[in-house]
């Protein structure tokens, strides 16, 4: 029998792994730490000795995946007790985000990186922080699908910092693409300046909540000629998907960067996986709609040039943001879309009067940062001079469930047709298990 004394944090942390999967046995019910020991004792013939000093360290050891069952941690002598809500998550019933829940895990491990730190950092819980020289492990336990965070030593490193307008309008000007237009004299004015365009979509129900927007398709000289000539009410926006991903110089302009390594959307067969450069070229004044994003996936927004103030809504709110009903984003792979009919950076609240009672977080974003939206936020970005910015999105560790989750609700995708031991597969093997997708998508 070994017999371990455990005497710092460093050791505490490399139980981890072991007391997550003793965790995972327990479903449901709360759990003596000595119970645990005593587990430890008889199963894996280990002796753990855990002097008290270090006790109350004990509740670090637990799995950032598991915390989602712990509530609380009264933490009185030995007799601390682990409350864990519900069995493991099932795949196989519906599941939604609990904001509340995250908030403890983050104040929880708060604690502990702030006991790393000595106690040196301060964590924003109002508005948002600016790191640099994040470790990956920091990133994934206080803002990963918990907070906003914006990084200032990403985007400096990617080729695609040096983009300017003229480089692309030299390089792509006679190219097409998607922009969106706003304007109060709409047909007037547009057809006047864009001419040579084509409207994708003049339907203003479909433009999620901006009043007389429309989408075309034009040549980027189009747009570039332009830039100058915007009004708060008159404004141009590129928001093109495949600009980027359709031509590989450009697209080698975005760097490998360690926080978006690990993305199960890259699991999904090649057509059902989302495209993940957006190009947003926007002049003084344009903005996007105030949305959820697709699969409520973790958004990320890179500005290269100018910039973008942001308007963040924690989850659970959606009573107050008239949120579109029944729309669908009409991927291969399907999902809700979640859009509001209020624009947050002008919002009607005579017509919207429970918009006034939304909590939001608002910031501005400086060229060179990149800025990580977390599952089930709605947000709006407003561009406050000319703005060119690069937007992706990942699915991990943090928020694969949910995006499962919005892909079985449409219910393209049969739950009944996972298999029953879904819920034993490690997240990677559960994320691929909607290959499957394929099928059912291509059998409707
Ligand atoms: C996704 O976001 C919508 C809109 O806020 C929400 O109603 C839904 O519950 C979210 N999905 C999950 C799985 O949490
Ligand atoms: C970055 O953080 C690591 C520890 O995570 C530290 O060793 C290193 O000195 C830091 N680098 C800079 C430039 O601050
Ligand atoms: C940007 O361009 C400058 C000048 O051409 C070059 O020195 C620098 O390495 C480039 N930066 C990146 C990240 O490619
Ligand atoms: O920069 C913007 O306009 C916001 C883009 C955005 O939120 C998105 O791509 O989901």
């Amino acid at each position: 029998m070994k017999s371990t004394t455990i005497r710092n944090t460093q050791q505490l942390l490399k139980l981890n792994s072991m007391m997550a999967s003793l965790l995972s046995c327990y479903a449901s019910q709360p759990i003596k730490i000595s119970g645990l020991l005593d587990y430890l004792h008889k199963h894996l013939r280990v002796n753990i000795i855990i002097p008290a000093v270090t006790f109350g360290l004990v509740y670090f050891l637990v799995d950032p995946c598991l915390y989602h069952k712990i509530t609380s941690f009264p933490q009185t002598d030995d007799s601390l007790l682990l409350y864990q809500t519900s069995p493991r998550s099932s795949l196989l019933v519906p599941y939604s985000l609990n904001h509340d829940t995250l908030l403890k895990i983050r104040s929880i491990n708060v604690r502990k990186w702030q006991q790393l730190h000595q106690y040196e950092q301060e964590y924003s819980e109002m508005g948002v922080d600016r790191r640099n020289n994040l470790s990956l492990e920091e990133f994934f336990d206080i803002y990963d699908g918990k907070w906003p965070v914006l990084l200032t030593d990403v985007v400096d490193k990617w080729p695609a910092y040096n983009w300017t307008g003229d480089f692309l309008n030299q390089h792509y000007g006679q190219e097409q693409v998607v922009m969106k237009a706003i304007d109060y004299h709409l047909d007037a004015a547009i057809s006047r300046v864009f001419s040579d365009a084509y409207q994708i979509s003049g339907d203003p129900l479909d433009q999620d909540g901006l009043t007389n927007a429309i989408s075309l398709a034009v040549p980027l000289y189009r747009f570039y000629q332009n830039t100058e000539n915007a009004h708060p009410k008159s404004w141009t926006y590129v928001e093109d998907e495949l600009f980027i991903p359709m031509r590989p110089e450009l697209r080698k302009g975005i760097g490998n960067t360690e926080y978006l390594q690990e993305d199960f959307f890259q699991l999904f067969p090649e057509d059902l996986r989302p495209w993940n450069a957006m190009l947003l070229w926007g002049t003084k004044y344009s903005r996007s709609s105030l949305h959820m994003d697709p699969y409520n996936w973790t958004g990320t927004n890179a500005v290269i040039q100018g910039h973008k103030w942001w308007k963040l809504y924690p989850p659970g709110q959606d009573e107050y943001l008239y949120i579109m009903k029944d729309r669908r984003s009409g991927f291969p792979l399907n999902c809700y879309k979640y859009n509001s009919v209020v624009d947050a950076f002008d919002p009607d609240l005579t017509k919207y009067p429970r918009f006034k009672k939304a909590v939001s977080i608002v910031f501005e974003q400086l060229p060179g940062e990149i800025l990580f939206i977390p599952s089930g936020w709605f947000h709006q970005a407003y561009n406050s001079e000319e703005t060119l910015a690069i937007s992706s999105q990942v699915m991990n560790r943090n928020n694969y469930r949910v995006v499962l989750e919005e892909i079985l609700k449409v219910g393209d995708i049969q739950r009944d047709s996972l298999p029953s031991d879904i819920d034993l597969m490690s997240p990677e093997q559960q994320v691929a298990m909607h290959d499957i997708a394929k099928l059912s998508v291509h059998q409707i």
